[in-house]
């Protein structure tokens, strides 16, 4: 079967994975998903479609991939990824790395896809020493930040991501982020993330035994509609912290309960110095979620408000505690 669709995440990733397909394999159809769409089947993939950085799905005509839980999936469905047409490389940072080493080995691509895709690299893994090159608007940043601006709808995104997959395929990335309607969209989304940064000045908080104010807290819990906050955007606001906690209620069928959500992560100041601290490890002692070291997320369930407010309250002595004492401290969360 001819090969007439690319398939693939609506991230950067996704979007220069398909840049890349499109280039070498001559498609220019392309259809833009998430991994959930694709492991509930919701989305219909034939041998016809190229699918990139998203689950294995019940059929494709070549696959890319560096997700190792997708591996995982593949294993417990009993499919050898090495049968699959195309390539999983979990060792990647980006499914973009995998697909230019896939089709760097018999043609020769245009040489500005390498730092293209050395953007996807740092991007999708985001692999950042600190925060000033977190914040650094480099091409690929620029490009990203017009992906993630407030869409006229969903055709108006569409359309810019379609449009967005043959720019990337035909040109530098550098002249990319020059094109206007990119250049707006982006400075649309730094407007957003202003409003949000001034949001957290007035939201961020301490607890009272924490003189060095190591964790930046951001707790919602009070808000009755789920706020829009990146949380490492509190980063800015409260430098000097290693890590942020966002407590915030849980929300279903948009309507708020009494359960807290709770997340967190390590400042990517932290990152590749020694610092002996783990937040998932956290989580798993205290027993309401799972995560990385770096970051981690859990909720825990209430009954009423009053329930909600304790649990909260032993919740942040239970964190901070364990903060200090750190992965290999003694004694349990119980
Ligand atoms: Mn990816």
């Amino acid at each position: 079967m001819e090969l007439d669709r690319i398939v693939t995440h609506g991230d950067f990733d996704g979007v220069v994975s398909a840049a890349i397909c499109s280039r070498v394999l001559g498609i220019d159809r392309f259809f833009f998903t998430g991994p959930s769409m694709i492991e509930r089947s919701e989305v219909s993939v034939t041998a016809g479609d190229v699918v990139c950085d998203l689950p294995y799905p019940l059929e494709c005509g070549l696959w890319f991939d560096h997700h190792p839980g997708n591996r995982e999936a593949l294993a417990l469905r009993g499919i050898d990824p090495l049968s699959i047409p195309g390539r999983l490389d979990d060792a990647k940072p980006s499914c973009a790395r995998v697909v230019l080493e896939y089709f760097s080995r018999d043609r020769e691509l245009p040489p500005y896809f390498a730092a293209t895709v050395a953007e996807a690299d740092t991007i999708d893994s985001f692999d950042y020493r600190s925060v000033e090159e977190w914040r650094r608007e480099t091409p690929g940043k620029l490009v990203d930040m017009s992906m993630k601006a407030r869409h006229a709808g969903r055709r108006d995104e569409t359309d810019y991501l379609n449009d967005l997959v043959r720019l990337v395929r035909d040109r530098p990335l550098e002249e990319v982020a020059g094109e206007a309607d990119v250049a707006a969209r982006a400075a649309g989304y730094r407007d957003e993330e202003r409003r949000m940064i001034e949001f957290i000045e007035t939201s961020v908080s301490y607890l009272p035994q924490d003189s060095a104010r190591e964790i930046a807290l951001l707790d919602f819990t009070g808000h009755s509609r789920p706020p829009r906050v990146h949380k490492n955007l509190a980063y800015l606001v409260a430098p000097q912290s290693l890590a942020v906690l966002v407590l915030g209620a849980v929300f279903r069928g948009g309507r708020k309960t009494n359960d807290l959500s709770v997340s967190m992560s390590l400042s990517m100041n932290l990152n590749r110095r020694e610092h002996g601290k783990d937040i998932g490890e956290i989580m798993r002692r205290l027993n309401i979620g799972d995560g990385h070291a770096g970051a981690a997320a859990g909720a825990v369930r209430s009954d009423t408000k009053d329930a909600m407010l304790r649990a909260k309250k032993r919740l942040l002595a239970d964190i901070w505690r364990l903060w200090v004492e750190g992965p290999r401290g003694a004694g349990g969360a119980a």
